[in-house]
């Protein structure tokens, strides 16, 4: 009997708190500016990948949540798993002469979220980390997640960070091949694992403009971008990095809601202008800005910070200690209905395995 090549793999959502928002190489996904996220650690919010390597099999072949998705010649899709057969070969293949051509073989992948798709909710993040992810454990290659990320971020930028779990930056780089923009682990998940977030879930709605053509259309109408990519997020990088390693709540708490403000600022200042918050999101944030206000009020900190991505959905990042009060505030004011408001409380943790 001829062996079985098949592996799974499975990559968790992450949710950034300084923003990527713009491309400078819309082909090779390479950023405008870095950014830096928390990988969640949530049973529910992840997405599962088999893929498998047949001598049979006469085409490479994806199926999502059980639908069939075409891969089309230079599509995200067909680069990350060409890119992936490239590695096999190079790095496992031509070294060792006795090592089966199983990059010859084309691929069956089967891919499931968890969570409602393109829901601001980041599918894109978890799907192509996991791809990825389950392609080096079915190729066997002996490399590192940040090798890894350089290619899930040509399936779709934000993926590259959900590679790694805990704190999470993608250096921007400055090489034209995209040979240096790439992730990076800040902290992992025990360095501060009081660190929680607690997702609203406002709208399960596929949203207006995708990412990908709202960024786009930032950075070519986009005059705040400019100011945001040279004066404003490199001086957030740092800060927020030190504010993690320093376990620091309050400066992560502060960069974070402001670097949320201004990634929906530059999207409210592209032409035609893009609005992802919708009332209950203003309404939320509203309630956040209070319970901060009294708590500092009190002589205490900061005690939760909000932040939104490209839809209406609120992640409210916060300390173990506070994730119920919020939870039990969200709620009372904004008591949920079947069908309009969910909240999902996530911890946060491992990335892809
Ligand atoms: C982020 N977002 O940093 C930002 C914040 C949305 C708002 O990464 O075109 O789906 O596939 O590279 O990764 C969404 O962008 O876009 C995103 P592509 P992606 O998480």
């Amino acid at each position: 009997m001829s062996p079985v090549y098949q592996a799974t793999a499975s990559a968790p959502v992450n949710i950034a708190v300084i923003k990527y928002w713009g491309k400078r190489d819309t082909k090779l996904i390479l950023p405008t500016n870095s950014s830096l996220s928390v990988t969640l650690d949530q049973d529910h919010l992840r997405s599962t990948t088999t893929s498998r390597a047949d001598a049979s099999f006469e085409r490479d072949q994806l199926w999502l949540n059980g639908k069939e998705d075409e891969i089309k010649p230079g599509s995200r899709l067909a680069t990350c798993i060409s890119e992936m057969k490239r590695l096999r070969k190079e790095v496992v293949e031509d070294k060792n002469l006795a090592e089966p051509k199983i990059s010859q073989y084309n691929v069956h992948i089967a891919s499931y979220n968890n969570f409602p798709t393109a829901a601001g909710l980041a599918s894109s993040a978890s799907g192509f980390a996991a791809l990825v992810a389950s392609l080096a454990h079915l190729y066997a290659l002996p490399v590192s997640p940040s090798t890894l990320s350089l290619i899930a971020r040509q399936g779709s930028g934000s993926a590259c960070r959900s590679l790694f779990g805990g704190f999470v930056a993608w250096q921007m780089g400055s090489d034209a091949a995209g040979t240096d923009s790439l992730a990076v682990q800040v902290a992992p998940q025990e360095h501060w694992p009081q660190m929680q977030a607690l997702i609203c879930v406002v709208s399960d709605d596929k949203k207006g403009t995708s990412s990908t053509s709202g960024m786009q259309r930032t950075v070519e109408t986009s005059p705040l971008l400019q100011h945001r990519i040279k004066y404003v997020v490199p001086e957030r990088m740092e800060r927020i990095s030190k504010a993690i390693l320093e376990r620091d709540f309050d400066t992560f708490a502060t960069i974070t809601m402001a670097d949320s403000n201004q990634f929906h600022a530059v999207a409210l200042d592209t032409e035609p202008p893009i609005f992802y918050m919708n009332d209950v999101s203003r309404a939320i944030i509203a309630l956040i800005v209070e319970y901060n206000r009294l708590s500092i009020a009190n002589g205490g900190g900061y005690k939760a910070a909000y932040t939104y991505d490209a839809g209406p959905n609120a992640v409210i990042y916060a300390l173990e200690e506070n994730i119920k009060e919020i939870a039990q505030l969200i709620v009372s004011y904004f008591p949920q209905k079947p069908g309009e408001f969910k909240d999902v409380l996530g911890l946060f943790g491992a990335g892809a395995a």
